[in-house]
């Protein structure tokens, strides 16, 4: 640790609070002993963290917010962010500064304003897991091209049913989606950033056995293993895999394209808390993508059961290490990757050490080709930060910027100075602590995973809000802090409540991401149901039938303020009924929707879109149908009726 105390003392350092600390086994000083190891001690040490903001300090924060950080209506902000919505399974769209929510797009969860998850269209991008109904991401990404944003597209994992999600940014829709073969829970999410983003890497977090069949449960066996996923950002298919040593949590790629790094909690391949806590050092996980690629085309690769996908073996064989990874040990439990944006580093996280270990890039090389002893020789500081470093992010300016859960704090420090520290300088490498409202996890800086790290922005995720807002029963939101870093101190000027709950953010200028305003009608999303009306001998355009199929029943209709083009329809029980709607409206923003009352039926279609969507007529009657969005002064008129003849 530096000589010189923070300039910002944390609130956790008065005395009482100390004490409390001491009591949970825990110091704030060295690494977290042995005994602190207890869900418990660390459930105690999280109330601990608790700093509170003093009533000056905020009076100050909400005046300068007010003065310099107020986006006026009818202004745009600077940034677009995308957020996770983790296990709500959405992504939402903010603006920065404002912190305003502009849009959700529904992704592994099912959304009844837009019919994600129940439209044709929607289940046919999410496949055969569109029978799941939940999801759970966390780090959604933008694709690249020479390590800046590209605009085109966010890739998200869900780590609840083992996906990787697309988004495409010209529309804000999903539009594909990928189950990851022979693996369980897909964590770790990022891209590749130079030349381009070609590949997408996915960490599968859990150890299985394979084959997972229920004849071995033993996750020290040697069957038992969880793998590296590289897919193909364009196909979205599955490119291969990499079978690692331990587990895997998060990853990053660095900005020359050749490697990829991953951390790792679980080297102990433990199933319980204690045993997962059992190693003082766990590892990070370096993958040397180009031996990687040259070992598939060589063949070296095996499968697995029914899947195609080339799997490949990275793991130690006694010494040996394979020729695509090195494990480089790190203290102990790390969490976050990050990639600093001068590309020089792979830092790792040390959470339950006060540490981050920073790889340095340039020695990689070298670790490969066996000229290092030993693997930590690539490791160029190992600083000193606080309790739970989780995730660490970049200015641009040579800071790194920590989140620090158990503190509550973000902590600003200096990469350089941290190099001369480890070297035995005595230099203060830490800048600044900020206390955060409370327990941050992800914090993100603008531009900070691209080159173009212009450190104006950051974002703390923080997973509790305790006080911040009005109570809202039990079940907190979540308070995403807006911190001011242009100049030397930070300064937190806005708190913005989320639902459950963004792991993860990343924001692009505004000016890297176009969108369309309305839909191209030859657009790919509904490709496949304009095919089909083809079929059918449909103009989708101009036409309004009923195309009768034996037991089915295709309903095409055009949608124009304020009405459809079919008012009603006909067919006999227990017919499948599929009603196709193009909304032939060519105004910005007359989106219509189409929801069957008692049929669970319900979806958008903006201007110039189709949509479909086939539900089961199983009762006789008379069923109204109606426009679900609010497109027009007689919107509550925009109705029809289908009549169920009697079986
Ligand atoms: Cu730290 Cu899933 Cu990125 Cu949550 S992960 S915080
Ligand atoms: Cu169409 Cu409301
Ligand atoms: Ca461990």
């Amino acid at each position: 640790m530096s000589d010189k105390e923070p300039k910002n003392k944390p609130a956790i350092d008065s005395k009482e609070q100390a004490q409390m600390l001491e009591k949970a086994g825990l110091s704030r000083r060295g690494f977290l002993g042995a005994s602190a190891m207890t869900g418990a001690a660390l459930v105690g040490a999280t109330a601990l963290g608790s700093a509170v903001m003093t009533r000056e300090s905020w009076a100050a924060a909400v005046k300068d917010s007010q003065q310099n950080y107020h986006v006026a209506p009818g202004e745009l902000d600077d940034y677009i962010g995308f957020w996770s919505g983790g296990h709500q399974g959405e992504v939402r769209v903010l603006g920065i500064p404002s912190m305003r929510e502009l849009m959700r797009i529904p992704v592994f969860n099912v959304d009844s304003a837009t019919g994600w998850g129940l439209t044709n269209e929607s289940r046919a991008i999410m496949g055969d897991s569109a029978k799941f109904l939940n999801g759970d991401c966390h780090h959604p990404h933008i694709s690249m091209v020479d390590g800046k944003y590209d605009g085109k597209y966010v890739f998200i994992n869900d780590k609840a049913n083992t996906r990787v999600a697309r988004i495409r940014l010209d529309i804000m829709k999903c539009d594909k989606m990928l189950t990851v073969p022979n693996c369980q829970a897909i964590h770790g999410l990022r891209l590749q950033k130079v030349p381009y983003t070609k590949y997408v890497y996915a960490n599968a977090e859990f150890v299985i056995p394979h084959p997972n069949d229920g004849k071995i449960f033993d996750l020290q066996d040697e069957n038992s293993y969880t793998m590296y996923n590289v897919i193909d950002a364009e196909t979205m298919e599955m490119a291969y895999q990499i079978i690692v040593d331990g587990n895997l949590d998060n990853t990053d790629a660095d900005y020359t394209g050749r490697f990829t790094a991953a951390t790792c909690y679980n080297s102990e391949k433990a199933y319980d808390l204690g045993g997962m806590m059992r190693n003082e050092r766990d590892w990070v996980v370096v993958f040397d993508m180009h031996a990687a690629e040259k070992a598939v085309k060589a063949g070296k690769f095996i499968t697995l059961g029914d899947s195609k996908v080339p799997v490949l073996d990275g793991r130690k064989k006694g010494d040996k290490d394979s020729e695509f990874t090195r494990y480089i040990p790190v203290p102990k439990n790390p969490h976050g990757l990050n990639t600093s944006s001068d590309g020089k580093y792979f830092i790792a996280n040390g959470k339950l050490s006060p540490t981050v270990s920073m790889i340095e890039i340039a020695k990689l090389p070298d670790l490969f080709a066996g000229k290092l002893k030993d693997p930590r020789d690539t490791i160029v500081a190992e600083p000193e930060l606080g309790l739970g470093p989780l995730h660490t992010t970049f200015d641009g300016r040579g800071n790194a910027y920590t989140t620090l859960f158990i503190d509550s704090q973000v902590v600003k420090w200096s990469m350089a100075d941290a190099v001369r520290a480890y070297k035995g300088e005595k230099v203060n490498y830490i800048k600044q602590k900020l206390d955060v409202q409370y327990q941050p996890g992800h914090l993100h800086a603008s531009l900070c995973e691209t080159s173009e790290a212009d450190g104006k922005w950051l974002v703390a995720l923080c997973k509790f809000s305790k006080d911040r807002f009005l109570q809202v029963g039990p079940l907190h939101p979540e308070n995403d802090q807006l911190i001011d870093i242009s100049g030397d101190e930070m300064k937190l000027v806005h708190d913005g409540p989320t639902f459950a709950e963004p792991h993860d953010c990343t924001m692009a200028r505004r000016d890297q991401v176009k969108t369309k305003k309305i839909w191209d009608r030859n657009d790919p999303f509904f490709a496949p149901t304009v095919a089909r009306a083809k079929k059918d001998g449909i103009n989708l355009e101009t036409d309004n039938k009923v195309i009768r199929d034996g037991n089915k029943v295709r309903v095409y209709m055009t949608s124009m303020a304020p009405s459809f083009g079919v008012q009603d329809f006909t067919v006999k029980q227990g017919s499948e009924v599929t009603v196709t709607i193009t909304n032939i409206d060519q105004i910005e923003d007359v989106s219509h929707g189409f929801v069957m009352v008692n049929h669970g039926v319900s979806m958008e279609i903006s201007p110039q879109q189709t949509s479909s969507i086939t539900f089961i007529a199983d009762k006789p009657g008379l069923h109204w149908y109606y426009c679900s969005w609010f497109c027009h002064a007689l919107h509550m008129e925009m109705v029809g009726r289908m009549m169920v003849e009697p079986a």
